[in-house]
């Protein structure tokens, strides 16, 4: 297909997207984010996609998940608010202001029932991982009120557009463009070279930041919280995805100098921690 012109993503966009804090600031300036995920066996995902939203400055963090996972969650990080789902998670979604749904999902019937009443919701949610794979097994599409944001590698990418990760791979801007109309969603598509496109931009980004470090298990969890944590802090969609896409890049850089071959997903916190203050660099 026709490939666009596309941006770069840099250092500059971040510094626009991040400005220093008001000396004034409280919590809820900030935003609550609520992660949806942490099946059984699954616990740590949703802990690094919270603690990301946490390193990335959300005001406040909720996990909601399988009550086998909840000791595990809570006992990880004391700032999380930790909720077991049992039956409706309607109340805890009209407190957020952003909900990521997917990290240590599972496919179960419980997060098929978790998958179809935060697809019913109007507001703003970063579908990642099994959200993903369950959107697609489901087929749900998005309702006129919300916004959604898509973070697939190609992998979840293929399943939902009904195709191989090798069909991804072969075009990937003809990819993200597909599901990007087909949602009426603002996504990106991961991998080293890692593009973002938004419904509502007639351009797209590429990211040629990154590391080998990233490839190993929870660096798209971690992702998806740099994604919220933005989002809940009122960036426009397109600049929380673009700048979020370089934090994480970045960080697994930043990360990597320690020893590429064993960096671990928790290790991009504290960079995040430091990237996401441009005024401090
Ligand atoms: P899952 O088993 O579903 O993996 P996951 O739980 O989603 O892992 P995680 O959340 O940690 O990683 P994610 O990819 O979300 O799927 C793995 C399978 O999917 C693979 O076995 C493969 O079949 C397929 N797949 C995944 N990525 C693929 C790719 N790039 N090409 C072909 N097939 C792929 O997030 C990883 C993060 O790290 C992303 O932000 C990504 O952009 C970044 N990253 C990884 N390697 C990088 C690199 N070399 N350079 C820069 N960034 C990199
Ligand atoms: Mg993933």
């Amino acid at each position: 297909s026709q490939q666009p012109v596309l941006e770069v993503i840099d250092a500059s966009t971040v510094v626009h997207s991040l400005p220093a804090r008001a000396k004034t600031a409280h919590k809820g300036d900030f935003g609550h984010v609520v992660v949806i995920g942490g099946g059984p066996g699954m616990s740590g995902a949703a802990i690094l996609a919270g603690q990301a939203v946490l390193r990335c400055g959300a005001g406040k963090v909720s996990i909601a998940c399988h009550p086998t996972s909840q000791l595990a969650i809570a006992a990880a990080q004391p700032e999380f608010m930790v909720h077991a789902v049992t039956d409706s998670v309607s109340l805890l979604l009209s407190k957020a202001d952003v909900v990521v749904i997917g990290p240590g999902l599972g496919q179960s019937e419980w997060a098929q029932q978790l998958v179809i009443a935060v697809a019913d919701w109007d507001g703003t949610v970063v579908w990642d991982a099994d959200g993903l794979n369950l959107l697609a097994a489901l087929a749900l599409l998005k309702p006129a009120n919300s916004e959604w944001v898509m973070t697939p590698h190609p992998g979840e990418a293929g399943r939902l557009l009904g195709t191989s990760t090798a069909a991804v791979e072969q075009d990937r801007w003809h990819a993200l463009t597909q599901i990007c109309q087909n949602f009426q969603a603002h996504a990106l598509l991961k991998g080293a070279g890692t593009l973002v496109q938004s419904v509502t931009h007639p351009t797209g980004w590429v990211c040629r930041r990154g590391s080998p470090a990233l490839a190993t298990g929870g660096s798209g969890d971690v992702l998806s919280g740099v994604v919220a944590a933005l989002l809940a802090q009122r960036l426009p969609i397109p600049d929380a995805l673009v700048t979020a896409v370089w934090l994480h890049a970045v960080a697994g850089e930043l990360a990597s100098c320690d020893g590429e071959r064993g960096t671990i997903a928790s290790d991009l916190l504290l960079p995040l921690r430091q990237l996401s203050n441009p005024a401090q660099w």
